[in-house]
């Protein structure tokens, strides 16, 4: 049984619950699901992989010849674009999701690469394009289309990009992608397409609904002399953000020690720090950051706050990436509905007579015992760095 949080129910759209967030690791059964049109249904004899466009040597992949290959785990965090759009004002289209559009899993699986690399990419291939079994319309797009989108060729051979078949050590559940996703860690969730049936190679850019429609931000333009117009861009990479999970906003604490505590994430980097202000921004100081400072992944973070006069207070936390990027103060307008990072203020209320939350929390008791596997991961060079000799297939 889920225990998501329903936003939408056909088709499901509905969140982790953050407040039992325990450990590092989002079970299956609570992790986020983002699904466009009904989950397809999926007959494992007949399903087949296909790859094919611009390869020397198109081929059919059955889902025991995939599991079969060499395969790679990587631990990583995957948040939903529209992640928070109910906290925008003013308000944007879209499913409006509140804090829950995220979860932190363990992938395993074969590199994307293997399989190209299996099929010979023609020279000219610049992305990489990956349609999933499910298909539907849209308001703004009438005619049935399915869910695809295309990665750009550095990223699809990217030695941690994966064609997922387990997550958190289980076949993936078939509101996660079952029997094969595409999972590209540390960018948006849109772009780990699930029920994955169909690869190709493509010589020139992409221009379907998920990435030229939906799913992009404006820019102003690069410094190009004589452009001038916003540019369109296709969401990629995860921004830097942190979430408080606790104390929630309306609370009423007590005088003397508080614990603030909630998740921090930075896309392809680890976090280096996370930052708490209890005066609205004014002064901060660091908090203790607990799990594996590890790419790709979010970090638990806690800290005590001391508090000696009642009234109300604006708690807020910030993140800082291993190479110094800063969640945002405020939400960019020219990321419209998507990529949604900014201090967003916890209101909390402290009296004499409340209640102080000052236990700290046992996170490490929570943490898997994976985390010294993860840091090591992290480290690990691709095993799995096959060469394909021309013909040779597999
Ligand atoms: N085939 C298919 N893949 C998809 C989607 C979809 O609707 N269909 N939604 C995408 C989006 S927007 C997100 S955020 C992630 C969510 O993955 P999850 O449902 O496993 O959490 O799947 C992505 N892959
Ligand atoms: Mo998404």
């Amino acid at each position: 049984m889920s225990q998501r949080k329903t936003i939408t129910a056909e088709p499901e759209n509905s969140e982790t619950p953050l407040e039992s967030q325990a450990g590092w690791v989002t079970p299956n059964r609570l992790f986020f699901v983002r699904n466009h049109f009904p989950r397809p249904e999926i007959d494992l004899g007949a399903w087949r992989l296909s790859v094919e466009g611009g390869v020397r040597r198109p081929r059919l992949w059955t889902w025991e010849e995939l599991n079969e290959l060499p395969q790679r785990t990587v631990f990583a965090t995957v948040e939903c674009a529209g992640n928070g759009r109910s906290f925008l004002h003013p308000s944007a289209a879209g499913v409006q999701w509140a804090a829950g559009a995220i979860g932190h899993a363990e992938w395993s699986g074969v590199p994307l690469r293997t399989v190209l690399e299996a099929s010979g990419l023609e020279p000219a291939a610049m992305q990489i394009l990956c349609q999933g079994a499910d298909r539907g319309v849209e308001a703004d797009h009438p005619e049935p289309m399915h869910f695809e989108r295309a990665l750009p060729l550095d990223k699809a051979l990217h030695p941690d990009t994966l064609l997922a078949l387990r997550m958190n050590g289980e076949p993936l559940e078939p509101d996660h992608g079952f029997p094969l996703r595409l999972f590209v860690p540390g960018w948006y969730g849109v772009a780990s397409v699930k029920w994955l049936v169909r690869i190709a190679a493509l010589d020139v850019p992409f221009g379907g609904y998920f990435q030229t429609i939906k799913y992009t931000v404006r820019r102003r333009p690069t410094a190009t002399a004589g452009s001038t117009g916003l540019e369109t861009v296709v969401v990629g990479p995860m921004a830097v953000k942190s979430e408080i999970l606790r104390p929630r906003s309306g609370e009423v604490l007590g005088l003397g020690p508080n614990r603030v505590v909630g998740l921090a994430w930075a896309g392809e980097e680890a976090v280096a720090r996370v930052e708490i202000s209890a005066d609205g921004g004014y002064a901060w100081s660091p908090a203790e950051l607990i799990g594996p400072r590890a790419p790709y992944s979010w970090r638990l973070f806690e800290a005590t706050w001391r508090v000696d006069t009642p009234g109300d207070y604006t708690v807020l936390a910030r993140a800082i990436s291993e190479s110094g990027r800063m969640q945002p103060v405020e939400h960019d307008p020219l990321n419209g509905g998507y990529l949604i990072s900014f201090y967003r203020p916890t209101h909390v209320r402290v009296m004499a007579t409340g209640r102080s939350d000052a236990q700290p929390g046992d996170w490490q008791a929570l943490l898997y015992d994976m985390n010294a596997f993860a840091e090591e991961n992290a480290r690990r060079p691709l095993d799995v760095d096959l060469q394909f000799a021309a013909g040779a297939g597999i």
